[in-house]
């Protein structure tokens, strides 16, 4: 696996993510926007934008879980060791714009131990078609959320009492293929899709490896990709 330099894992812990480019070529992303549209068709609630357990229905997903372009810088990041846990599409649409609420992913697995993501969209993503947006540093402080409530019924919370300026905030416009990893105390959400344009992602969320947690056993396609050293 190919080595990662140590200015990733610094990057990560200062600012809660980094973003490394071209981790898919573009056919590999029409390749997976089409699974995923299967996927969606075949298991997704009608009308959600956020569909979770993919690697569980779709081999294409399982073998993109562990791909050392995935695996190898997360090692970088994650010292001891790598575990998939589990993924989900969120896609955007012309009739789903609504922006994703400001929130923190750990707020949904409390009392479990430290997860991160890795956001890869499969249209190139920007700010007219709701890309991801990050507030570099706040993995740092703790947030509460609130109860919200978008029309799709998915995220159902956001934060509350944000101090962050709009200057402090990255809007992360990048090539379709592109990842971010961001830890799970990290303040993000989305533009809103106001272009009505297509806007999928695939998100992985990985852990270090340790005895299953009951939060765990609801993930059927957990596995250990880099063992604890
Ligand atoms: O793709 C998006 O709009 C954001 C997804 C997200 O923030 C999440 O699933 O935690």
């Amino acid at each position: 696996m190919k080595n990662f330099p140590s200015s990733l894992a610094a990057r990560y812990a200062r600012d809660g993510f980094c973003i490394l480019p071209d981790v898919l070529t573009p056919a590999e992303c029409d390749a997976l926007k089409t699974e995923a549209c299967r996927v969606l068709t075949e298991h997704a609630q009608p009308g959600s934008s956020v569909h979770v357990h993919v690697a569980a229905v779709s081999a294409p997903f399982r073998t993109f879980a562990a791909d050392p372009r995935i695996v190898g810088p997360l090692s970088a990041v994650m010292p001891h060791g790598v575990m998939f846990l589990s993924d989900k599409i969120v896609y955007k649409s012309p009739d789903k714009k609504f922006p994703t609420p400001w929130h923190i992913d750990c707020f949904y697995w409390r009392n479990t131990r430290p997860k991160l993501s890795v956001w890869i969209p499969l249209d190139d993503a920007t700010a007219a078609n709701g890309t991801l947006t990050v507030v570099p540093g706040s993995h740092k402080k703790d947030w509460r959320m609130v109860k919200m409530g978008l029309p799709s019924g998915d995220f159902q919370y956001e934060v509350t009492g944000g101090d962050w300026r709009e200057g402090d905030v990255v809007t992360c416009a990048i090539k379709r293929g592109t990842a971010i990893i961001f830890s799970d105390r990290l303040v993000h959400g989305s533009t809103p899709n106001t272009a009505g344009q297509d806007r999928y992602a695939i998100i992985g969320t990985y852990q270090a490896p340790a005895l299953d947690e009951p939060f765990d056993l609801d993930f059927p396609a957990r596995k250990i990709l880099v063992p604890a050293a």
